[in-house]
């Protein structure tokens, strides 16, 4: 029990992931998790990634870096400290170069990794290297420039974005909206824009195509977790802007959105940028909280 509750300590200790704009303590950047597994035995650390690869834009905005889940695992018949070391190849920088911790056997800590690709950096292929005394396990990090990132059809996907605001309490840079990840959790962490003039509207936030586009679509995931539901805390009411030759025209509205997610379908334009107006949210009707926009 002893070593469960060191464990469990180690956790509350660090897992201050979520924390609203109002949160006078901005959180880490970075979460840290122990979670219960089930150990194999083996006597070994096993060091974990949540994907085979990652692939890190280049040329985009360094608060938005690229990101993975690692993590690792005690197979070890009894509890130790455990430590797995990060090892990148230059000029990438990684987030952290270890992960250690107090671990039960079966218990696994996860950790979000955060890869930064200098200007200067050449496209390619990089090497990630998550070692533990056991285990080496090797993680390709793929760099590609912007224009040929595979954005599933995503035209708005690591695309420059600017806001009318951004809050400066924590981490909510506008760049995060574009970076293909929709969950609202960790936020506060770098995953979604929240803006800095409470009870003041409009806000906007507008995502640059990268030349002239034809768009018909436009989804917007707004804040919501069980913490912060988006019928509180969410985004309400939005114009979707299009600039077509210079001009921004106003091709879908959403009134009374009350879901962390809503899609405006409208008549194909050709666009060279696509705009949130943003003119309520839910509840105390107080800040724009955008997780992501995605452009189709
Ligand atoms: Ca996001």
């Amino acid at each position: 029990m002893r070593h469960l509750a060191a464990a469990l300590a180690v956790a509350a200790a660090v897992t201050l992931t979520t924390a609203a704009a109002w949160d006078p303590e901005p959180p880490s950047t970075v979460s840290v998790k122990v979670r219960p597994g089930v150990s194999k035995g083996t006597g070994k650390l096993i060091p974990l990634a949540g994907a085979d690869r990652l692939v890190a834009p280049l040329g985009v905005d360094p608060a938005c870096p690229a990101k993975i889940e690692i993590g690792m695992r005690s197979d070890a018949k009894k509890a130790a400290y455990a430590t797995m070391n990060v090892e990148i190849d230059p000029p990438l920088t990684a987030s952290r170069s270890m992960l250690t911790s107090y671990l039960p056997p079966g218990y696994e800590l996860g950790a979000k990794l955060l890869v930064a690709v200098p200007p200067e950096t050449k496209e390619g292929s990089y090497g990630l290297r998550l070692r533990t005394p056991a285990q080496t396990l090797e993680v390709p990090v793929e760099v590609v420039p912007v224009d040929r990132l595979d954005n599933g059809g995503n035209l708005a996907l690591r695309r420059p974005v600017t806001a009318s605001s951004q809050h400066v309490n924590a981490n909510y840079p506008p760049c995060s909206v574009a970076d293909g990840d929709r969950s609202s959790n960790g936020w506060a962490g770098g995953n979604g824009w929240n803006d800095a003039t409470a009870r003041a509207w409009p806000d906007t936030l507008a995502v640059a195509l990268g030349g002239a586009k034809q768009v018909s679509r436009v989804d917007l995931y707004t804040l919501h977790t069980e913490r912060y539901p988006a019928a509180t805390f969410g985004l309400r009411d939005w114009d979707v802007q299009a600039q077509v030759n210079g001009q921004w025209q106003t091709v879908a509205q959403v009134r009374g959105n009350a879901a962390g997610s809503a899609r405006s379908d409208f008549a194909p334009v050709t666009a060279d940028a696509v705009r949130i107006i943003a003119l309520a949210s839910n509840g105390a009707n107080d800040y724009t909280r955008i997780i992501e926009v995605e452009v189709r």
